[in-house]
């Protein structure tokens, strides 16, 4: 029996090109919605949504410099003084998510010195689990996300032999299935985004050579559908973030070219509100920061001019990751 394939279909008059102004636009707009009821709910999302928006105007070179200190008292204020963990947003339990992205937005705006960074690798230190896993929290949900944050944290901050490194690489190989990807936990199935954590961690701990590279990377290529797009997992629809999930992991393993890259532009250029800026999942929904970022991140990937070029492990500008001297693993 044949099964139906899912994907959309692309209309006409799509943008040719990427619309910086209004994307700049959109995301600076976001953030000053302070009093909005949309901003309000977001609360719990506040900071990795900095770093998606930062991000997102530091690779179209409209990062606000001005904006340095009062975005570092905010992480510092966010900064847990018993656990070293960072929250969200301020007194909200700290998570290692967002210990990541506050330490990601630090390394951007080079001013890592504004926070306890001892706190947050002993909060790191305090998540690994006896099996090599990470939770998430103090609360306990493990995930190969977490093992990526973990790493991808220390490393920015030139503390990856804080933790026990062998059981961290055996619990992420557990993780692995017979088609060459990696799900949240040992047996679950293998996604798109749970690949780039798992491919991202092998990358900063330099160990790719675990990777089963050409079923893995075919694996990935398959998620590119008639539109153009990719999916994050097979029967699902495109979404633009798996632009990213998906060729992060393909240009790490050094097999971006798997990809039909004109096609892919197409849909991405295709995702943008060309009324009020920013990138939206799929064309013709409403545009957010997130798929912004990744809308914008992947396009850097495939080489589109006027973008910086982005780190495919950590999804930072490459002048930071040099900066920082890290040599993440890339296989060529
Ligand atoms: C520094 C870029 C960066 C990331 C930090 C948190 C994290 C590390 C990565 C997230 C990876 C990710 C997107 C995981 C997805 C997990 C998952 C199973 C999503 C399923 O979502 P559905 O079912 O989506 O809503 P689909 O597209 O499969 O229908
Ligand atoms: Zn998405």
């Amino acid at each position: 029996m044949a099964t139906v394939m899912k994907d959309i279909e692309l209309q006409p008059n799509i943008p040719t090109s990427v619309l910086f102004e209004k994307h700049a636009n959109f995301i600076k707009e976001y953030s000053q919605k302070e009093n909005s009821y949309e901003y309000g709910m977001t609360d719990y999302l506040r900071m990795s949504g900095m770093f998606w928006g930062l991000t997102a105007l530091e690779l179209m070179n409209t990062l606000p410099t001005q904006s340095k200190d009062e975005i570092a008292e905010f992480i510092k204020n966010c900064q847990d003084p018993e656990s070293g963990g960072i929250s969200a947003c301020v007194k909200h339990d700290p998570h290692i998510l967002h210990t990541l992205s506050a330490i990601q937005i630090l390394c951007i705006y080079d001013n890592l010195n504004a926070i306890d960074v001892d706190g947050v690798v002993r909060y790191i230190v305090s998540l690994q689990l006896s099996d090599g896993s990470f939770m998430g929290d103090k609360w306990g949900e493990v995930d190969t996300r977490f093992s990526f944050c973990a790493v991808a944290t220390l490393a920015l901050l030139d503390r990856l032999n804080a933790i026990d490194m062998n059981q961290a690489v055996e619990f992420v190989m557990s993780c692995k299935n017979f088609d060459g990807g990696y799900g949240s936990r040992p047996l679950s199935e293998s996604h798109a985004g749970l690949i780039y954590c798992c491919v991202g961690f092998l990358s900063i701990t330099n160990r790719l050579d675990l990777v089963d590279r050409d079923t893995l990377a075919w694996w990935l290529c398959e998620r590119q559908l008639p539109s153009g797009g990719l999916n994050g997992r097979p029967e699902k629809l495109p979404d633009v973030c798996y632009s990213w999930w998906v060729l992060s992991s393909l240009s790490i393993l050094g097999r971006l070219h798997w990809i039909d890259a004109e096609a892919l532009k197409k849909f991405i250029l295709a995702c943008q509100d060309t009324d009020t800026g920013g990138f939206a999942d799929r064309p013709g929904d409403v545009a957010d920061p997130f798929h912004t970022l990744f809308g914008i991140a992947a396009m850097s990937l495939l080489g589109y001019e006027s973008v910086q070029k982005v780190n495919p492990t950590f999804c930072m500008p490459q002048h930071v990751i040099d900066r920082l001297q890290l040599k993440p693993q890339i296989l060529t």
